[in-house]
């Protein structure tokens, strides 16, 4: 069910789009490592990771002195990303406040040597920098107390009771968080697990009564909350209704890690932005703090250099969503009011950018955003519409094109294929019998999370067709994305397109069923199935069933059609 905003909390959130997500805490200083064993996985688990018992978890406080902490520093540093509220883990997982609290000591103040409420210096930053604040708090785990949940390795005696802990510490923290800080954007609660319905509600009402504007995540639990957060680091390929948000991280953990280097472009965070806001999403994107407060040099400068495109782009995140235009290999487009977007991630090198299935009832007014205004000359060709862009790409980081007369295109929905461009069918855009539309998700490292939308439950006759249409003839080479369990090697297979008929072997992808520490490896890979010719423009069907042999454990991602020339 869609989170509908009903209540209208969520106008802000809707025209914000871009947030930061800070993951700071006691596991900071530990950096991912623990007695000198270095522990791959997501850094604010160490404790976890590495079973430290909690009595011995909370010495940490006493040598904990953050010297480089400065909030005005990282509410800066957000404001000029283009960041519009911050979202700081005053408690996660290990149970450890950054604020002060009457109703356990085992906080920044009464703890550490530093003893300074790392939330109230927050509050007033971003009240400086005119940011929204929003609080993580992890309402089920806490790991320092016994009768909450996720400390499984503590000899901990006696009968654990959630409630206790719900009305001792959750809610009475919760309430402070409320009442000491001034106006909360939103609060964002995380990994609900066995929270029950009751438990779910009452949180839900506390906050209601003590901020009615500030909006709830819906990691509350049980189907409640007033926006989706979808699964760590998940962009959905296609719009998804009502008030929801992609979180992702820098690099691969959230808590600052010293052997975690995997930071991602300015670039790349750019792309993944556009994408979150072309389907209708905010996007958050964390940094983890290094134990002495400092931002990582890498998050700063990545942060700075998309505020910096965010300075023209603007208008085509703040408050956009999608445009309705169809998906297109070269790129997203978004929409504001009648102002369409296009984001142009791979420049043409015939400088023509077709968009097809649409036309014009009226003259076309396009331009570049936040560059050279001057206009671009939009003309009709086979398919659709195409933009004379001038041939070197611009020098940003994503060159954005305007059209400020959205409501005068035609647009017949559907999926195209452009020559020249490598196409992408995905699972979602298939229609067909003996399969269901899934998700698979798994963690890499531990607490890595990666998802993929596929086909998958597959019994033998099933057959997926995708429906397309070839703007003009030309040459692919046709590659499938699947992943396959052991038990479907050799399931056989037969793929038809562009009048080839093949009938193949799917070979297992190496999943592997379970690990120590992770659970379960799903591997995707690309089996090349062969280069094939359409001689016509028009309409087209790829299809492609199970045969014979077990095709249960198949799943797949998607196909893509990579141009050749022949
Ligand atoms: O377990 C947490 C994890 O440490 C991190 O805080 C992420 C962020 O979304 N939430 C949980 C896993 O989904």
């Amino acid at each position: 069910m869609p989170k509908t905003d009903a209540a209208g909390r969520g106008v802000w959130f809707r025209q914000s789009r871009f947030a930061l997500f800070i993951h700071w805490g006691l596991y900071s200083p530990l950096a991912g490592v623990w007695k000198g064993k270095v522990y791959h996985g997501i850094g604010e688990w160490i404790q976890c990771m590495a079973r430290i018992p909690a009595a011995e978890y909370a010495t940490l406080a006493g040598q904990w002195n953050p010297v480089d902490f400065d909030a005005r520093e990282w509410a800066r540093v957000a404001r000029e990303a283009g960041m519009r509220y911050i979202v700081l883990t005053t408690k996660h997982h290990d149970g450890f406040a950054l604020f002060k609290s009457q109703v356990s000591p085992f906080n920044m103040v009464e703890a550490t040597p530093f003893g300074r409420d790392i939330v109230a210096e927050l509050a007033e930053a971003c009240r400086a920098e005119g940011l929204g604040l929003g609080f993580y708090y992890s309402q089920t785990q806490d790991w320092h107390e016994p009768d909450a949940e996720g400390n499984h390795w503590d000899a901990w005696t006696g009968p654990k009771d959630f409630n206790r802990y719900l009305q001792n510490k959750a809610l009475p923290q919760i309430r402070e968080l409320l009442t000491n800080y001034g106006p909360v954007a939103l609060i964002w609660f995380d990994t609900p697990g066995p929270i029950s319905a009751e438990a779910s509600k009452s949180l839900e009402e506390m906050i209601r009564a003590l901020q009615p504007g500030c909006l709830i995540n819906s990691r509350i639990g049980n189907g409640r909350g007033d926006y989706e957060t979808l699964g760590d680091s998940e962009i959905p390929h296609q719009p998804v209704e009502g008030l929801w948000e992609t979180i992702d991280t820098h690099n691969d953990s959230w808590g600052f890690v010293t052997h975690d280097l995997n930071w991602k472009t300015p670039g790349e965070l750019a792309v993944s932005l556009v994408r979150v806001v072309s389907r209708g999403g905010n996007y958050m994107i964390n940094v983890g703090p290094e134990g002495s407060g400092k931002l990582p040099e890498a998050s700063v400068r990545a942060l700075r250099q998309v505020g910096e495109w965010l300075k023209g782009a603007g208008p085509s995140v703040y408050g956009a969503g999608p445009s309705g235009l169809p998906g297109v290999p070269w790129g997203e487009s978004t929409r504001s009011g009648d102002r369409i977007f296009l984001h142009v991630l791979d420049w043409p090198r015939d400088g023509r950018l077709v968009l097809p299935g649409v036309r014009a009832s009226q003259p076309v007014q396009a331009r570049r955003l936040g560059g050279d205004r001057s206009s671009l000359t939009v003309t009709p060709c086979q398919g659709g519409l195409a933009v004379a862009l001038p041939l070197g790409r611009p020098e940003e980081l994503i060159p954005v094109i305007e059209i400020e007369n959205g409501s005068g295109l035609e647009i017949s929905p559907g999926l195209y294929l452009l020559k020249g461009w490598e196409n992408a069918l995905e699972a979602y855009q298939a229609v067909g019998s003996g399969f269901v539309l899934g998700k698979a998700s798994w963690m890499e490292k531990m607490g890595e999370w990666k998802h993929r939308e596929c086909l998958e439950k597959w019994t033998t006759g099933g057959q997926a067709r995708w429906e397309v249409s070839l703007v003009e003839p030309g040459w692919f080479r046709l590659e499938l994305e699947y992943a396959c369990c052991l038990e479907s090697d050799q399931s056989e297979w037969r793929m038809t397109w562009g009048g080839a008929s093949l009938l193949f072997p799917m070979i297992a992808s190496g999943n592997v069923d379970s690990r120590p520490h992770g659970g379960p490896l799903i591997r995707f890979r690309s089996l090349c199935l062969g280069v094939v010719g359409f001689e016509t423009a028009g309409p087209q069907v790829l299809t492609l069933g199970l045969e014979a042999g077990e095709g249960g454990g198949v799943r797949i991602g998607g196909l893509r059609l990579v141009p050749v020339r022949m």
